[in-house]
């Protein structure tokens, strides 16, 4: 859960997946159903090329299932896509991922071999839990694991479906802010540069907006507050969160609304929607193309004064 990714971490985990995508006939990627934008890797789609591909949205049992709804059809529309919900807390759900592979590579059934098939997905994801219930054991650590897999295995699982005993491990969305946010809050990174109750004031805000009677329901707030401050103050007075004198804790009050999202007590939510993906896709598109923009014109000028330099001497 705490890897930090280097730009050395990001190229070993391509170079390793690059290296056995052609022994692979189907990818399987999975999401987080409450931020199935924020928790893909673009590589993904890249690294695929035609290949087909499964994403699943886990740990459906804490996401909105209407927003759920309008994320399958959205992702469908990618050629060669198929998209199901899942929560690992129901293993008979993990156990129909073989018969969608199936579905997705007819062709290798007809001449009886086995489908080859590789997990992905950047960490937290439930990775690791999806393989040990597909394989019946313990296989895969869960939790925490380092960025660098070792060396790959191939677990059969008799019913013409193999998959690798390591999943390729991929670093979460960095070039987008609100995807950094919306991964602390769902705990599947621990950004020391992010401030806790800057996390939670994120979330107090998207909920304010989303889901704004599931909020006052379990905070047992008459009035929606105006404000993500606001409503972070409200459950500190609620919960008993102050500090000497009085004063709330905002801390506490962030720990707790952070905490009773993650394990579903405040209801089912998720904390983005393919409109809004689509919009942050544009924008973070725009950032990457100016960057890229700046960076050449660095370039230039550097050239420029070298020639300069060399015109003088
Ligand atoms: N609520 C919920 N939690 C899950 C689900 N699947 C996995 N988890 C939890 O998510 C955490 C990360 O799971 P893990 O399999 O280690 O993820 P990996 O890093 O992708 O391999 C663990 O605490 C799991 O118990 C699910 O479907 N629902
Ligand atoms: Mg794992």
């Amino acid at each position: 859960m705490a890897i930090q990714w280097y730009p050395g971490h990001m190229h070993k985990a391509r170079k390793e997946i690059e290296e056995v995508m052609p022994q692979v006939d189907l990818v399987i990627e999975v999401l987080d159903a409450r931020i199935p934008y924020s928790s893909e890797n673009p590589m993904v789609s890249k690294l695929r090329g035609d290949k087909p591909c499964i994403k699943l949205l886990n740990k459906s049992d804490l996401a909105d299932p209407k927003v759920t709804e309008q994320w399958i059809e959205y992702l469908e529309q990618e050629q060669g896509v198929k998209a199901s919900a899942i929560t690992t807390l129901q293993p008979a759900m993990v156990k129909m991922i073989p018969d969608l592979c199936r579905k997705l590579v007819p062709h290798r059934d007809k001449i009886e071999k086995d489908i080859r098939t590789m997990i992905m997905g950047i960490p937290n994801v439930g990775k690791s839990t999806i393989i040990n219930t597909l394989a019946g054991r313990v296989i895969a650590k869960t939790g925490n694991e380092p960025a660098v897999t070792k060396s790959q295995q191939r677990i059969n699982l008799r019913n013409g479906i193999v998959l690798s005993d390591t999943p390729g491990i991929l670093w979460p969305k960095v070039d987008n802010e609100a995807s950094s946010y919306r991964l602390a809050v769902t705990g599947a990174i621990k950004d020391t540069a992010m401030e806790y109750e800057d996390v939670a004031m994120f979330a107090a805000e998207y909920f304010l907006q989303a889901y704004p009677e599931l909020i006052c329901e379990r905070y047992k707030i008459d009035n929606v507050p105006n404000s993500d401050f606001e409503l972070l103050e409200e459950i500190g007075r609620r919960r008993g969160a102050l500090r000497p004198g009085g004063r709330i804790d905002l801390h506490k009050a962030s720990e707790l609304l952070l905490h009773e999202f993650r394990s579903g007590k405040i209801g089912l939510l998720s904390l983005e929607t393919p409109a809004m993906a689509e919009v942050e896709k544009v924008e973070v598109a725009r950032i990457l193309a100016a960057k890229e923009e700046e960076r050449l014109a660095r370039l230039e000028q550097n050239k420029l004064k070298r020639a300069g330099k060399r015109h003088q001497g």
